[in-house]
């Protein structure tokens, strides 16, 4: 079978790559994406300056996905420019992915004003749902302030713009946010982020997971596939067809990315089955997608996507 995937003018080897924040801190682990079976990448979520992040233990591997509360550590924004801008110039590197996520409306503004004016020609996701920084919510859950974000960031950005969001969980929000969203030409959406807040508690020790905010974090992995797989497609069924979505959220195996296609996702990312396998989770993901496709008698990711059926 034939994984090459099209994003609007760009062409991927597979349609796979990591999720904003996992295996995409450093250069080096960056370069490790860039080897192996990932069409792309997306770097680590930055802000304006280096953060630290919340204190450890801040993400926790559990049976069923993984549970997080980083609190956006990254190296800050001119780290991430400066590798995808070096990467750039090299012909045998995709189109990247850089994201931003600014701890407020003004610092997001500073830094697509910074992108915008530098010679990057890659895709910029804006990240509108970090749900681990103590006391900010979430903007994509502020209906209000995501589309005056939205109005100002395209007033001074000029290149192609995605959004992350955090996933919904009301058809009234998907009409809503769909809405807001059609209203601007943005590139992409991606969607889910973690699903925010849950709360893992170990029995026998009788405690939380994490550290940060008495145990509460970001739920990613098996848990989320369901949900991350309605919001795709709930979004495909409103979007304006120009703007793609990248389906992130669950992805285990080649059957998790395949639904994730069939649901109408142009691209999809991995998350926390990363964090426990490394960069070959792509070798895995892709073969196993080939071999559904070569069982179903699909040769191209055309053949199925956003082909779901209902009953
Ligand atoms: N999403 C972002 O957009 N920016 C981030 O900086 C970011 N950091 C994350 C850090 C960790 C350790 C994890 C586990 C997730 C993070 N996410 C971030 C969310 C993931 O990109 C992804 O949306 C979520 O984990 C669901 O995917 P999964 O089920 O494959 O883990």
């Amino acid at each position: 079978a034939d994984l090459t995937a099209s994003f609007h003018d760009h062409t991927f080897q597979t349609p796979l790559m990591n999720a904003s924040g996992v295996y995409c801190y450093t250069t080096e682990e960056l370069d490790n994406l860039l080897a192996s079976k990932a069409g792309t990448l997306v770097t680590k979520s930055a802000t304006i300056n280096y953060r630290a992040g919340n204190p450890e233990p801040r993400y926790r591997n559990l049976a069923l996905g993984s549970i997080n509360s980083m609190g956006l550590p990254n190296e800050g924004l001119a780290y991430y420019l400066d590798y995808v801008l070096k990467k750039q110039a090299d012909p045998t590197v995709p189109t990247l992915f850089l994201s931003v996520a600014g701890i407020s409306m003004a610092e997001d503004l500073d830094m697509l004003s910074t992108i915008d004016q530098s010679d990057f020609n890659g895709l910029t996701e804006l990240n509108l749902s970090c749900p681990n920084v103590p006391g900010k919510p979430q903007v994509a859950y502020d209906f209000e302030a995501t589309e005056k974000m939205l109005a100002a960031a395209f007033e001074r950005f000029h290149k192609p713009l995605g959004v992350k969001l955090p996933p919904y969980f009301d058809l009234t929000q998907f009409d809503i946010v769909a809405q807001i969203l059609n209203q601007y030409p943005l590139a992409y959406i991606n969607t889910i982020n973690s699903i925010g807040n849950g709360l893992y508690i170990d029995v026998d020790s009788e405690t939380v997971a994490i550290k940060p905010k008495g145990g509460f974090g970001g739920l990613g992995g098996a848990y989320v596939l369901p949900t991350a797989l309605a919001n795709v497609h709930a979004f495909r069924q409103r979007l304006n067809p120009e703007i793609a979505i990248i389906g992130t959220g669950g992805i285990e195996n080649g059957a998790d990315v395949f639904a994730h296609l069939l649901a109408g996702a142009d691209l999809v990312q991995v998350g926390t089955q990363l964090m426990k396998d490394g960069p070959d989770v792509f070798t895995r993901l892709a073969a196993e997608l080939a071999d559904i496709m070569n069982a179903k008698g699909y040769h191209k990711l055309a053949d199925f996507k956003g082909k779901l059926k209902t009953l």
